[in-house]
Parts: structure tokens; C-alpha cells; sequence
């Protein structure tokens, strides 16, 4: 996967995905994020590209040329037309549903606005997607893209060691996961579940499954809507909310 970010801070996020296990993932070639810095697209000399908007109005805009010869520039050798995703509060939101499709691409591009936005005609020309990570306002696209990249990376087979561990896990089956424990045993007088010592593989599934269940049914009961439960399960929840 080749990831291209034009970015006005193109530190940022080349720090921010450096370390652990998607700077692991660059450095093993899975995964490959170029950043672009708008910046160097800038049609005058004192580099801006920014202005006051049309209208009036607070704040300032980024102008169309600088963003748009960047683009240009990344997509002049690619054979097929790579998506662009512009990251905005007022795009589609970002699920896990959307960062498997996305990590099945071979190269994406984001575009990270700043300011009070980016001239309207580029995002129509460039632009094939708009996601927001959330409904909350960010000061620009940078962290967005960051959640994205890490978001999409891990679901990138060999990306995490244990290849099962991306699919046994939160949100795949719409489920929360069960509570986890490591040694010691006893610590501050809380004592490991009993079955999780047990060695009866059978059991502990059981158990974790059930727990599963219980916390989503506490947690986040949004989820259970769209949970794929078997009758065994549901036969559980239907028993543990009588006894509520
Ligand atoms: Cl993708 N960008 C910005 N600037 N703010 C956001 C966002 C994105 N998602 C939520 N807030």
C-alpha cells in the first residue's frame, strides 16, 4: 500500500506513524507513506498558500493551484487513477467497515485542509471521497489522516505478527472483547477468573464469549443490533438481562 498525504505539516505525520508497529510496517516495506508538502507548490515566493475568502468572512482559505500541482505531480506516473480522500467533519465517518475496504487499495491519497477550508473547486476536481473520523472539529486533516493510516495499515496482511489477531477482535463480528488478564495471579487482592486457570479450552471460549456479550449489552448495546448471534447466545443475553 502506498500512501501519498499532501500536507501543509508533513512532520507531523511522518513522526506521528514512525514508531511501533506502522513505523515497523514502513520499515518492512508493507506499507509505504510519502508525504507532500503543499507548501513547496506555491506560485509565489513568499511560499503562501492561503488567502482571505471570497465574500469575507473570517479566517483564510487554501487556494486551489498549490494543492492542485501537487496532485499532479503524484498522480503523473500512476497508471490508474488513485482515490483522493479530502478529510473534513463534513465527510462520510470513518468506520471499521470503510478501513477494510480502503486497505485493499494499492495506493491512496489524502488531502488535509487547514484554516476555515480549501477552495471548493479543487476538492471538485481531486477529490473522489470525503471522511471525517468523528463528529468533533480538529484544527486540520493531519490527525484524521494519522487514525486513518493506522486504522487501514493493521488490516494489511503481515502488517500485525499474529495474522489471526486482526480478525478475532472488536467490531468484527460487532462485539466487544472480553476481558483480558496476564500474571500475576493475585494482584492487590483481585484474583484472576478462576476458568482462565483452568486449562479447559472448551470453558474458557464459552466464558469469553459470554463476556463479550454481557459488555456489549452494558457497553455499547448500538452494536447488538448488528451482532450475528447464534441461539446459544442470544438464550444467554435473554437469561443474564432477566437476572439484571
Ligand atoms: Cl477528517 N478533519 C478535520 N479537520 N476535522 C475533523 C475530521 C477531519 N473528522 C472529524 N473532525
Amino acid at each position: 500500500m502506498k500512501y501519498n498525504i499532501l500536507t501543509l505539516f508533513p512532520d507531523m505525520i511522518k513522526q506521528g506513524l514512525n514508531s511501533s508497529i506502522i513505523g515497523k510496517a514502513q520499515e518492512k516495506k508493507l506499507i509505504n507513506i510519502e508525504t507532500i508538502n503543499i507548501r513547496d507548490y506555491a506560485l509565489n515566493k513568499h511560499k503562501q498558500v492561503d488567502d482571505y475568502p471570497y465574500g469575507g468572512g473570517a479566517g483564510m482559505v487554501m487556494q486551489p493551484e498549490p494543492i492542485y500541482e501537487a496532485y499532479k505531480e503524484i498522480t503523473k506516473n500512476s497508471s490508474k487513477k488513485p482515490r483522493v480522500i479530502y478529510l473534513t467533519p463534513q465527510g462520510k465517518k470513518f468506520d471499521q467497515t470503510m478501513a477494510l475496504e480502503l486497505s485493499k487499495e494499492e495506493e491512496l491519497i489524502f488531502l488535509c485542509g487547514h484554516y476555515e477550508g480549501v477552495d471548493e473547486r479543487v476538492i471538485e476536481m481531486v477529490v473522489t471521497d470525503e471522511v471525517s473520523i468523528g463528529d468533533y472539529i480538529l484544527t486540520g486533516g493531519e490527525l484524521a489522516v494519522m487514525v486513518m493510516i493506522d486504522a487501514i495499515s493493521r488490516l494489511i496482511p503481515n502488517v500485525l505478527s499474529n495474522e489471526t489477531s486482526a480478525e478475532t477482535e472488536t467490531f468484527d463480528d460487532n462485539l466487544l472483547e472480553y476481558p483480558q488478564y496476564t500474571r500475576p495471579a493475585v494482584f492487590m487482592n483481585r484474583q484472576v477468573p478462576d476458568i482462565l486457570l483452568s486449562g479447559h479450552h472448551k470453558n474458557i471460549n464459552m466464558w469469553r464469549r459470554q463476556q463479550s456479550l454481557i459488555r456489549t449489552y452494558n457497553k455499547r448495546p448500538d452494536l447488538l443490533e448488528k451482532a450475528n448471534l447464534d441461539e446459544i447466545d442470544t438464550k444467554f443475553l435473554d437469561k443474564y438481562c432477566k437476572k439484571k
